[in-house]
């Protein structure tokens, strides 16, 4: 449950949800309205979506287990880059009073990118149901970059920028002290919000500060040249992602050459993203006297992702190693592309691909509930039965549930993809958890615990609709 808006001493306070919800729908719309390559990309996909929806209308329902993954028309996620603590605690703060919670921990800096991240997201399913809006953000690692002069130029730009307006930060503590918004003040809020995460044309360093932050790595100088972290993507969910791969080119739309993630499957497992890459914009750098120079920055995409099932730790451990498997087949660079996907679903084969023994082999998380025959029959107080019982005798089903969190490998090749960038093994470190928590001023959520806690309560839910005891033997 949210800290805030559970008790309040105004009468009227906006629901954290609605007020995600108001923000999310701002965040789209300035972003359709600014990249006409996301606002096509975002159409493709209600085109894909809407075809996919149909075919599955005409299908008869195969095992009760297969859902449709679900998917809303707004962006699903959004991506920002901050480069101090300071910016990350009042970020938290935050993304607090639209019900946003930092959960799981993204070490990328094993990727050769100086940052580590996490995503403020919904945590109650309730909450996830009401609008799934999330932020994956991520944290400068200074720390990482070798040349101490030029770290110390950015440790000077970064501490003498303010990132939220004035008014944000006052409703901020507004909201902490009252437990809430009320209508006016959460509207003021979110367009308030927005202006952080605004685009700004203009940088906030000199050309010549600029080119050597980018020549020492793309990020550093997306994170330090401008005044704010504006948001570098947004990413609306879609039902049949090869499907929008394929045809992002037919609408010009250049994708990355392969989709991250898990292959496709009967049964889809975790994520799978794809993205555009990063457009060049036009920038310009204000020197002394206000002489003007140009530039161009690569910065701003536009990402679509589909989401399966959540793994349980066994699941995401041979999730990884099969991962790792298919990697590790170097081929040539002519069918780079070709021939990732080919070892990659090689390599999957490995992996369970139908729900049942995905279940049972406890490598999926899974909601249980009543089925219509459970429901009916008389409650047998007292007893004392299995689940797997349950099952058997039909009167329990069950579905997986659906990964809310991200990919560190996948959003690595995200994050290169669109900054144009190799793997950098000179910012290769150890992942800083503790660093990162201490930096964020709290400890992120464990998303497996989330899961677990989801699946745990379905379970008993089923137990105490029946009167019965579990036999958790
Ligand atoms: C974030 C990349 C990570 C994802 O979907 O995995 C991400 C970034 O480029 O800042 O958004
Ligand atoms: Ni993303």
């Amino acid at each position: 449950m949210s800290p805030l808006g559970t008790s309040s001493n105004i009468s009227q306070v906006v629901a954290p949800d609605a007020i995600r919800a108001s923000f999310a729908a701002a965040m789209s719309e300035m972003y359709l309205r600014e990249v006409p390559a996301y606002a096509a990309l975002a159409t493709l996909a209600d085109h894909v979506n809407a075809e996919a929806s149909a075919a599955a209308a005409e299908r008869p329902t195969p095992h009760q287990a297969s859902k449709m993954f679900s998917h809303h028309r707004d962006a699903s996620h959004g991506a920002i880059r901050v480069g101090t603590p300071d910016e990350l605690k009042v970020m938290r703060r935050v993304f607090a009073v639209m019900g946003m919670h930092p959960v799981g921990y993204y070490d990328l800096s094993g990727a050769g990118i100086p940052v580590h991240a996490t995503a403020f997201r919904p945590i109650t399913c309730a909450a996830l149901e009401a609008n799934g809006f999330r932020i994956f953000a991520s944290l400068l690692r200074l720390d990482l970059i070798g040349d101490a002069e030029l770290r110390a130029q950015a440790t000077r730009v970064l501490s003498a920028r303010v990132i939220f307006t004035s008014r944000l930060l006052e409703l901020l503590d507004t909201a902490e002290r009252n437990r809430g918004l009320s209508q006016s003040e959460s509207a003021e809020f979110v367009a308030e919000a927005l202006e952080t995460f605004r685009w700004q044309k203009s940088a906030a360093v000199s050309k010549e500060l600029y080119e050597r932050l980018r020549d020492t790595h793309r990020v550093l100088a997306d994170i330090v040249s401008f005044r704010g972290p504006h948001i570098n993507h947004l990413t609306p969910s879609v039902l049949d992602i090869d499907r929008v791969q394929d045809l992002m080119p037919t609408l010009g739309i250049a994708p990355k050459e392969t989709i991250e993630g898990p292959p496709r499957r009967n049964c889809p497992l975790l994520l799978r993203q794809t993205s555009f890459k990063a457009l060049e914009e036009p920038i310009e750098f204000v020197g002394e006297g206000g002489v003007v120079k140009l530039g161009t920055h690569l910065a701003r995409f536009g990402e679509v992702e589909q989401r399966g099932a959540a793994l349980t730790p066994k699941g995401r451990r041979l999730y990884d190693q099969l991962l790792g498997e298919a990697r590790s087949c170097g081929t040539p660079e002519a069918d780079r592309a070709q021939s990732a996907n080919a070892s990659l679903r090689a390599a999957f084969a490995k992996f369970p691909d139908n729900w049942e023994e995905l279940r049972t082999q406890r490598l999926v998380y899974f909601e249980y509930a009543l089925t219509e025959a459970g429901a009916a029959v008389a409650h047998r107080c007292g007893r004392v039965g299995s689940l797997e019982a349950l099952l058997s005798e039909g009167f329990v089903h069950y579905r997986p549930i659906t990964y809310e969190d991200f990919l560190p490998v996948s959003a690595a090749g995200i994050f290169r993809s669109n900054l144009d960038a190799q793997s950098d093994e000179r910012n290769v470190a150890a992942p800083s958890e503790d660093e990162f928590e201490a930096a964020l001023g709290a400890q992120v959520v464990d998303p497996f615990s989330l899961y677990e806690a989801v699946e745990r309560a379905s379970i008993e839910r089923c137990f105490e609709a029946l009167h019965l005891n579990e036999d958790v033997a």
